[in-house]
């Protein structure tokens, strides 16, 4: 087991010296990935959680909500970049890769953590996607913590007589959390937990919790989470096509390049798309890419967890 995990960590840093032309050798679980800097954060919460005995959902889970009660930082849940109106409205989804059941909620207000309302439509509704108003009832239903969001009325109206810009925060970094996880039994699962677009439209939602967009799983392939700009990864459902590649036969590093790849050829923003993808499979090996920009991340085992680097990906020459 120790000499397993040794050859993991020798693999972690293996990778962030060249991430796209090492493959990672393949081990068991615990893994996890995760999208930005602060996802190690995530990736430790959540190794922990698993440490603890929590499942691979546990784990997802609770390395979201760190995420989200961090917000002060600007990144995902409440204190994320605001909208248009200048309020926020999150979106998150959850994906339990075993019995291949989800939870999502999109446009919620004042709910402190979106992640564990995805996690209760998927355990405690008939459905699998809860938006707006419904989104923060069910919440408020389920005794999950929340923040007064009066005063958001009085901002939607006064928005709708603006110039777009008018009304407009300035965008600060990023801000989705998408974490992964393989446990030790080889079970996949997946979360995603986003302020959204800072300067999105009240009402508009992104990929984050979209299915096979911001998030996808399939417990006999492995996962992929995104993050970058929704309306592109959403046209292309992303994640979904990751995956789809993965159950092809490609390594996560591959398949998040080809997704890159294809998504530019078929579309007239080319690598403008500020598209980024993690992935994971079955086997333990991961990877991640971005069509028009460095991309860090957070990957870890038990044994340690870091933050890695890899570069746009390339252009693919043009066939001759
Ligand atoms: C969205 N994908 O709502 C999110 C935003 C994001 O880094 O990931 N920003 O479009």
């Amino acid at each position: 087991m120790l000499i397993r995990r040794s050859c993991a960590v020798l693999a972690l840093t293996l990778f962030a010296a060249c991430a796209q032309t090492s493959p990672t050798p393949a081990f068991e679980g615990p893994l996890m990935i995760a999208t930005w800097p602060f996802g190690k954060t995530a990736v430790d919460v959540g190794l922990q959680t698993m440490a603890a005995g929590g499942s691979g959902l546990d784990g997802v889970e609770q390395g979201i909500r760190r995420i989200e009660e961090l917000s002060s930082d600007g990144t995902v849940g409440l204190g994320g970049t605001p909208n248009a109106a200048g309020y926020p409205q999150l979106d998150a989804c959850i994906m339990n890769g075993p019995d291949h059941n989800a939870g999502s909620v999109a446009g919620v207000e004042g709910i402190v953590h979106p992640i564990t309302l995805a996690r209760r439509v998927m355990e405690h509704s008939k459905h699998v996607m809860l938006v707006g108003e419904g989104a923060r009832w069910f919440a408020l239903d389920h005794g999950l913590k929340s923040v007064d969001v009066s005063g958001h009325a009085a901002k939607k109206e006064t928005w709708l007589d603006r110039p777009r810009d008018a009304a407009a925060p300035k965008t600060t970094g990023h801000d989705t959390i998408a974490l992964l996880a393989l446990d030790a039994n080889g079970d996949v699962f997946g979360g995603c937990s986003t302020s959204g677009a800072g300067r999105k439209l009240p009402g508009r939602v992104g990929d984050s919790p979209i299915l096979g967009s911001g998030l996808y799983v399939d417990n006999s392939v492995g996962a992929a989470g995104a993050t970058g700009l929704g309306e592109n990864i959403m046209r292309h459902c992303g994640s979904f096509q990751i995956v789809e590649l993965m159950r092809q036969g490609m390594h996560p590093q591959a398949a998040c390049e080809e997704a890159i790849h294809r998504m530019a050829a078929g579309d007239p923003r080319g690598y403008e798309l500020a598209a980024c993808f993690i992935a994971l499979d079955k086997q333990g090996r991961w990877g991640a890419a971005a069509s028009n920009q460095n991309f860090p991340f957070a990957v870890g085992t038990p044994d340690g967890s870091e933050v890695v680097k890899v570069p746009a990906v390339s252009p693919r020459p043009l066939d001759r």
